[in-house]
């Protein structure tokens, strides 16, 4: 510093600095996107006011298909089916506020996802959603370029698939294939339907072939920021909100390992499943909870708990006794429970499942948001 004049600007701007890193709390934040849609704006400066209000609840595929009371398996696409049905609306008698969709296999051009929806349906649900006022999130099990085996495959083939790789072709006409989806979700006036787009997650597990031990981090990240880029600048897809999901993480550096950087995510989450006595699911919460918080507030981005339940609900208070008290204290967007796929395989009550009463109290605590509390506020129109 050359003289005492200088010395207070380099105080001041370092005092500025610091307020910059320690990152003061943003009235409204903007998508990744510099050119989303007006609707994905207003999405999710709406969905950062809501934090305040409470969490939304999700749920995969709640209108594709459920059970009946009897346990068995109801598809909305059957002759006789209900339109309209939703396991969660039974139960709690409103839509939640979050749905889930995958789309795997859209990029083999197949007529239905891996989890055997159709896209055509698909696309009519995210339709309906939006009319809603909900939100609609997208996840991808996409199968693996390199060798045609699934998103479980688990050779180390990133690096095939990235520009000049030998398989980049196979993987840029597999993102031509779900572009053409994504770009087909349209509102009644044509304007593209906002989704909350959530590649590659869990990946610091390794089960998927996007996972820790079967990519570098360097790989992952460029696999992100390619996919990103190729939708956004080759696709012109501007109604996507980014959500970058963990599995487990030890502690922040880890979470923030593969995180392909500000530009390419909006929403920080993981991914936390019950099981046995709860004991790693508590461990998971306690640590990563705080972890999206701090993330999410240093960056500027939405948290959530991407995924979660209880496969098959056996314990009947699991909402109010487990998942609620883990939440108390976290401002969180929402919070997902998986796909009610089959009598084995489910994770929101279904009328008469043991845990129906318990959701029930869960759906009407206050800080608990579902379509009846959200669709008021017309997320996508109006600026809360
Ligand atoms: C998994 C299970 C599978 C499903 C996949 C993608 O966790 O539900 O049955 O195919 O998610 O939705």
């Amino acid at each position: 510093m050359k003289n005492k004049l200088l010395q207070g600007v380099g105080l001041a701007a370092l005092a500025l600095l610091l307020g910059a890193t320690s990152s003061p709390v943003r009235a409204q934040l903007a998508p990744a996107d510099p050119a989303a849609t007006p609707e994905t704006k207003r999405l999710l400066a709406n969905l950062y006011k809501l934090l305040d209000k409470g969490v939304m609840f999700g749920h995969q595929d709640d209108l594709a298909y459920g059970l009946t009371p009897e346990g068995q398996r109801w598809l909305a696409s059957a002759p006789t089916a209900k339109p309209g049905r939703s396991d969660v609306r039974s139960v709690a008698g409103a839509y939640p506020a979050v749905f889930g969709w995958e789309l795997g296999h859209v990029e083999l051009d197949s007529a239905r996802s891996l989890d055997a929806v159709p896209f055509a349906r698909i696309r009519q649900y995210v339709r309906q959603v939006y009319e809603l006022g909900g939100v609609s999130t997208i996840s991808w099990h996409l199968d693996n370029p390199h060798d045609g085996k699934s998103a479980w495959d688990t050779t180390r083939t990133v690096r095939y698939l990235l520009p000049g790789g030998p398989d980049h072709a196979k993987y840029v006409q597999y993102l031509d294939r779900l572009s053409t989806f994504l770009g087909s979700l349209k509102g009644a006036k044509g304007e593209a339907i906002p989704v909350i787009f959530r590649p590659f997650h869990e990946h610091t597990g390794s089960w998927f072939w996007w996972g820790e031990k079967n990519c570098t981090v360097a790989e992952y990240k460029q696999l992100w920021q390619f996919t990103i880029s190729y939708l956004r600048e080759k696709k012109q897809l501007h109604n996507l909100l980014l959500a970058y999901s963990a599995a487990e993480a030890r502690d922040q550096a880890h979470y923030l390992e593969r995180y392909p950087g500000d530009a390419y995510v909006d929403v920080v989450g993981f991914d936390a499943y019950y099981s046995g006595d709860g004991t790693a699911f508590k461990k998971q919460m306690t640590t990563e909870l705080p972890i999206i918080t701090a993330v999410a507030r240093a960056h500027h981005k939405l948290p959530t708990l991407s995924e979660t339940g209880f496969e098959r609900l056996p314990a009947a208070d699991w909402w109010t006794k487990t998942l609620l008290p883990a939440l108390a204290g976290y401002r969180l967007s929402y919070v997902l429970v998986w796909r009610n796929g089959r009598p084995d395989h489910y994770y929101a009550p279904y009328p008469g499942q043991a845990s129906a009463a318990d959701f029930k109290k869960f759906a009407r605590d206050k800080n608990v948001l579902l379509s009846d509390r959200v669709t008021p506020l017309r997320l996508y129109s109006k600026t809360l």
